[in-house]
């Protein structure tokens, strides 16, 4: 399965994607210079030294006792600067959902590829990157009002930096997915 994980600037996705990846993460960093002030905000991430300008890609596989099936998952991280945006459509090419990252700090830089599944109509998750130097703390139902999410769009919180919480945001998609699928009316083509 092809999962995309996307969100805006800094927020994350080359964190998850490397945090979780059972294999060596592909990454496509480039240093950040000063010809970025202005439209990449480093604020809450001044530690940040890199931009992602293709894409991350990375593997797990979800094989445990109990499961009743084995999910290899393919990661594909989209770069989040907004002069990139045009290769997400590349990216989503065959996905069966996304994980939209958020940083509560700056919410509203989710909201263009929020836009961009609802439309496209493909099943998300919003996992919530939580930052420790994050001045307030929100509930799922702050984050839900504030991005006017329907009730099937599951909200996470979890730290980008630790495998198994980003396993389990994976696993909180799956889910949403199997869901959406058996929801969907079939298409006229699957009936012939
Ligand atoms: N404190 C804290 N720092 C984090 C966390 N996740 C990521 N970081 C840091 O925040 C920065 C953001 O990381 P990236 O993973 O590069 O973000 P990105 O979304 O891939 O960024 P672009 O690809 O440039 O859009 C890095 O400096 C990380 O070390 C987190 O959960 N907590
Ligand atoms: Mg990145």
């Amino acid at each position: 399965m092809k999962i995309v994980v996307t969100g805006g600037f800094g927020v994350g996705k080359t964190t998850m994607v490397g945090s979780v990846s059972e294999i060596e993460p592909l990454t496509t960093e480039v240093p950040l210079t000063y010809a970025s002030t202005g439209s990449d905000d480093l604020a809450g991430v001044e530690g940040k030294t890199t931009t992602t300008v293709g894409l991350d890609f990375g593997k797990v596989t979800f094989d445990e006792e109990g499961m009743a099936h084995r999910f290899e998952l393919y990661l594909f991280g989209t770069p989040g600067q907004q002069r990139f945006w045009f290769s997400w459509d590349d990216l989503v090419i065959g996905a069966l959902g996304a994980v939209v990252l958020a940083d509560t700090r700056k919410l509203a830089d989710a909201f263009p590829a929020l836009d961009y599944f609802e439309r496209r109509q493909l099943p998300f998750v919003v996992g919530v990157n939580t930052f420790a130097n994050s001045l307030y703390t929100y509930s799922d139902q702050d984050v839900r009002q504030a991005m006017t999410l329907p009730d099937e769009v599951p909200v996470v919180f979890f730290d980008a930096r630790d495998p198994d919480a980003s396993a389990r945001v994976l696993m909180t998609l799956i889910a949403t997915a199997l869901d959406a699928a058996r929801s969907r009316p079939p298409s006229p083509g699957a009936l012939l």
